[in-house]
């Protein structure tokens, strides 16, 4: 057995053993009202889901397994004292509840490493495609193309028993991430250079060979792949893209499947696709009123027109968070210290300074702070990743670290199917009297 594996066994073991226990002691315990209100507007609030591998705070953002985001910049390994941390060590610690020590993370990329190696089908499948798919399209068939060859699924065809289901999930969420570079990259390399495609660098860790087989051979864009990787991983369970990995993961479809179904929701665009929505949205508001990166009372005007003729302004508030998102506040910092004289930063820059006055102003908008993706694309674009047709493909990769590390845990608890219950409207309407 492989050591990680061997090891989430002994960090699991004990975890079900109380989680049994809490069921059969604690089933009763109310930890909750629910409201009408909650049900008809997204189920904010409402606590329905068990998720270990991190947990969102509306004032404080994002901690994975206890450790918030400066606080893991600092711990993870790195490949250079002054780099980004390996997002290896990221899904280490979310799958294992420990931080790694470079040995671990080290022995984790040449795992994946040694898995990566796509079917010929896929390509295939991939090449079948016009050029202009929509990449969101091409990575999600080219995930759901790979459950043909699921271990989980072959498994169970042959009569796994139910306390086997964790062991051959494990086994395909490594072969998924491990190949999921190599589908990004020649998506990437098909749809914007020809179709000449890269070879990966065996020497180089999961994110930067992603940078290399996308064309980016150069120590800068290693560190930002590498930091964008680790940031967009994981936001507690009840975001769309792991809200719906896990539900279709609870009909025992295979992590393929789950996955890909994650996936699709990733790629609407007051989710993941926000990220490539903010640098259309910029060059947009550039067309119209001119390169004026830092003329604060022409973006103001601006951004007042859009929300009148009701749009929304991408990469800002968040249905959980209620401060400054530090996944942006990372990406800033990032920012100012590599390229401070980046005209597209300066915009950036500009824009935090005032969309959130602009917004604030509007009662119903409960976060008028930016979000992850208020930052993403300037980074990219800078480094010369211009297409940003593709980026949610890159928010998808980073995104499996942590919704697959949860269904690992979800199939080592045993978690049943989900099924809540629905009512037609009267109800609701008989329950508030009306
Ligand atoms: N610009 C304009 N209007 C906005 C807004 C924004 N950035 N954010 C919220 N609003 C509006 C909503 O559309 C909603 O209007 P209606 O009542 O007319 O439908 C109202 O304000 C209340 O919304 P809310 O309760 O504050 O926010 P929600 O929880 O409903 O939605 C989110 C959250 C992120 C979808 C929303 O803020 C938004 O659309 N932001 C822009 C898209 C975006 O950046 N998405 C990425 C989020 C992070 C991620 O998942 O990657």
């Amino acid at each position: 057995m492989d050591p990680i594996k061997q090891k989430f066994v002994e960090v699991a073991l004990p975890r079900v053993a109380e989680f049994r226990k809490l069921l059969a002691d604690h089933s009763e315990k109310v930890i909750g009202e629910i409201t009408i209100g909650q049900v008809l507007t997204g189920m904010k609030g409402m606590v329905s889901l068990l998720c270990d591998t991190s947990k969102l705070d509306p004032e404080e953002g994002i901690r994975f397994r206890g450790y918030s985001i400066p606080e893991l910049r600092e711990r993870l390994p790195k490949r250079n004292p002054e780099g980004e941390p390996l997002p290896e060590g990221l899904f280490y610690l979310m799958l294992l509840n420990e931080l790694p020590t470079r040995e671990d993370v080290d022995a984790l990329s040449r795992e994946w490493a040694s898995r990566s190696d796509l079917p010929d089908y896929v390509y295939k499948i991939l090449d079948a495609f016009p050029t202009d798919t929509r990449p969101m399209v091409q990575f999600s068939t080219a995930i759901l193309a790979m459950a043909k060859d699921s271990k989980f699924m072959a498994a169970y065809l042959d009569g796994m028993g139910k306390k086997e289901h964790w062991d051959q999930t494990y086994e395909d969420v490594m072969d998924l991430i491990a190949r999921l570079p190599r589908i990004a990259a020649y998506i990437y390399r098909r749809m914007y250079h020809g179709n000449k495609q890269i070879d990966p660098d065996p020497s180089l860790d999961w994110a930067a060979n992603l940078a290399h087989m996308m064309g980016f051979d150069n120590y800068e864009v290693h560190r930002l792949m590498r930091l964008y990787m680790f940031l967009h991983s994981d936001h507690e369970g009840g975001n769309v893209s792991a809200h719906t990995t896990h539900l279709v993961g609870s009909a025992l479809s295979n992590p393929y499947y789950a996955y890909a179904a994650g996936m699709t929701g990733l790629a609407g665009p007051l989710h993941g696709f926000a990220n490539q929505e903010v640098i259309r949205w910029m060059f947009n508001m550039i067309k119209e009123i001119g390169p004026a990166c830092d003329d604060k009372e022409k973006i103001r005007k601006y951004i007042m027109q859009q929300i009148e003729d009701g749009k929304v302004i991408p990469g800002y508030g968040h249905a959980v968070l209620r401060k400054t998102d530090p996944r942006f506040t990372a990406q800033l910092e990032f920012g100012q210290k590599y390229l401070p004289d980046d005209p597209w930063l300066i915009t950036m820059t500009c824009l935090f300074e005032v969309v959130p006055e602009v917004l604030v102003g509007i009662s119903k908008i409960k976060n008028p702070w930016p979000n992850v993706d208020a930052g993403s694309g300037v980074l990219l674009m800078h480094y010369g990743i211009k297409e940003f047709d593709f980026y949610t493909v890159l928010f998808g990769v980073s995104r499996a670290l942590g919704v697959l590390a949860s269904l690992c845990w979800d199939r080592a608890y045993g978690l049943p199917i989900e099924r809540p219950t629905s009512h037609p409207l009267d109800w609701f309407k008989k329950q508030a009297g009306m």
